[in-house]
């Protein structure tokens, strides 16, 4: 029986037989229309979101952070763990954890934004892990630029692609295999990225990656490879699920598409006031209200915001950047009078991109920046 490999979102695994009926509406990289299923739900538990309220701070802390782990948390000893580079170089190089610490140190603010941030809000949805908006975060990561070590290892003129490889291993669109990603030569080269082994301070924990990370600030979560092993120079471009069969733009599940990369612009805000426990729906008391939130893209720089209320856009005002690839907050002075109103907030980058008001579905539910809408109650 021929068994047919689908591409699927991430957090998914399928292998659908060509012998056997349609996929039911439950299977996972499915697009439903139903309500949340348990798969759903053990994602998301597992995967948790940014509660909206962290966007008041700078710097997200550790344990706000989202977070995103394909597979199992891999346990990792220290003294043994060591980071190979290999493949198309002169002096293939193994590093121990103090190796890298030695070398130079850089620490950089950084956003970071899972591609599947936002795919909940699709119709029909795409059956993955089901991120309303807090698929975000924002960490100080200290660690050592990667270039000088590709440098030192004399990577060959041939290759043309480095592949990343962590230690965590499960199977995804019917293949087993370890959590790998690439990078161009180029994009590897660039001064910014890190194999960061600090977080806000503190060694990196293991959900995070301990003991060291790729970090590539501006490109979607998946780029940054947790439990980094191994960096290999290949002369092709890589074709593993994570490259191939997944972080991709497309319209079904035979579409090659287009590669999911940078970070779109998006901007989100603080709800204001206070919550209903099981609604969340939010209540304020009348007169001024200073809405407050944070907006990124990792295309170019944050240029401007703009807050709606019931309808009528106006300026936010920006606050000083934090940092070349740190989100940038804004505020906005609302005078809330007593009924139900619509709030939402938008904001465009230094290349002229802003936010759809209505999602643009994909397949794999990749990229969703749509604008957020919220109502507010307000009291008397
Ligand atoms: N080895 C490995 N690296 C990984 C992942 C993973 O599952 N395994 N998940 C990726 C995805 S999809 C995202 S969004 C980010 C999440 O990083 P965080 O959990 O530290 O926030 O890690 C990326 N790196
Ligand atoms: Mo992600």
């Amino acid at each position: 029986m021929s068994v047919k490999t689908r591409r699927t979102a991430e957090g998914t695994a399928v292998a659908s037989s060509a012998a056997t009926a349609p996929a039911p509406a439950t299977a996972p990289g499915t697009p439903s229309t139903g309500p949340i299923t348990r798969e759903e739900l053990q994602l998301a538990s597992r995967n948790h979101a940014m509660p909206m309220e962290m966007l008041r701070w700078p710097v997200t802390p550790v344990g706000m952070h989202y977070l995103l782990v394909h597979f199992d948390v891999p346990r990792i000893d220290p003294v043994s763990w060591r980071l190979n580079i290999a493949g198309l170089v002169d002096h293939p190089l193994e590093y121990t954890l103090p190796d890298l610490q030695q070398r130079e140190r850089r620490t950089h603010a950084v956003t970071m934004e899972c591609a599947g941030n936002g795919r909940s809000r699709l119709e029909p949805r795409p059956m993955s892990q089901p991120w309303d908006q807090g698929g975000v975060g924002t960490a100080e990561w200290t660690g050592t630029p990667l270039a000088p070590l590709l440098l030192d290892a004399g990577v060959s003129p041939d290759a043309v692609e480095l592949v990343f490889t962590g230690a965590d291993r499960g199977i995804q669109g019917g293949v087993e295999h370890q959590y790998a990603r690439s990078l161009t030569l180029a994009e590897a080269m660039s001064d910014d990225v890190l194999l960061a082994y600090e977080i806000n301070g503190q060694t990196v924990p293991p959900q995070h990656g301990y003991p060291v990370r790729l970090l590539v600030p501006g490109w979607y979560g998946m780029t940054s490879v947790k439990w980094l092993q191994s960096i290999t120079a290949i002369d092709h471009s890589f074709d593993g699920f994570q490259q191939l069969g997944s972080y991709r733009y497309t319209q079904n599940a035979d579409d090659p598409g287009e590669p999911v990369q940078r970070i779109k612009v998006r901007s989100l805000m603080v709800p204001p006031g206070i919550p209903d426990f099981f609604t969340r729906q939010r209540a304020v008391g009348a007169g001024p209200v200073q809405l407050s939130g944070r907006a990124w893209s990792g295309h170019g720089t944050v240029a401007n915001v703009e807050v709606c209320v019931d309808g009528a856009w106006e300026q936010a005002h920006l606050e000083p950047p934090g940092g070349r690839y740190a989100w940038r907050g804004w505020t906005f002075t609302w005078i809330a009078t007593p009924g139900s109103h619509e709030l939402a907030c938008r904001a465009t980058d230094s290349t002229g991109q802003t936010q759809p008001e209505t999602a643009e579905w994909n397949y794999q539910g990749m990229g969703n920046n749509d604008v957020q809408r919220l109502t507010v109650t307000v009291k008397e």
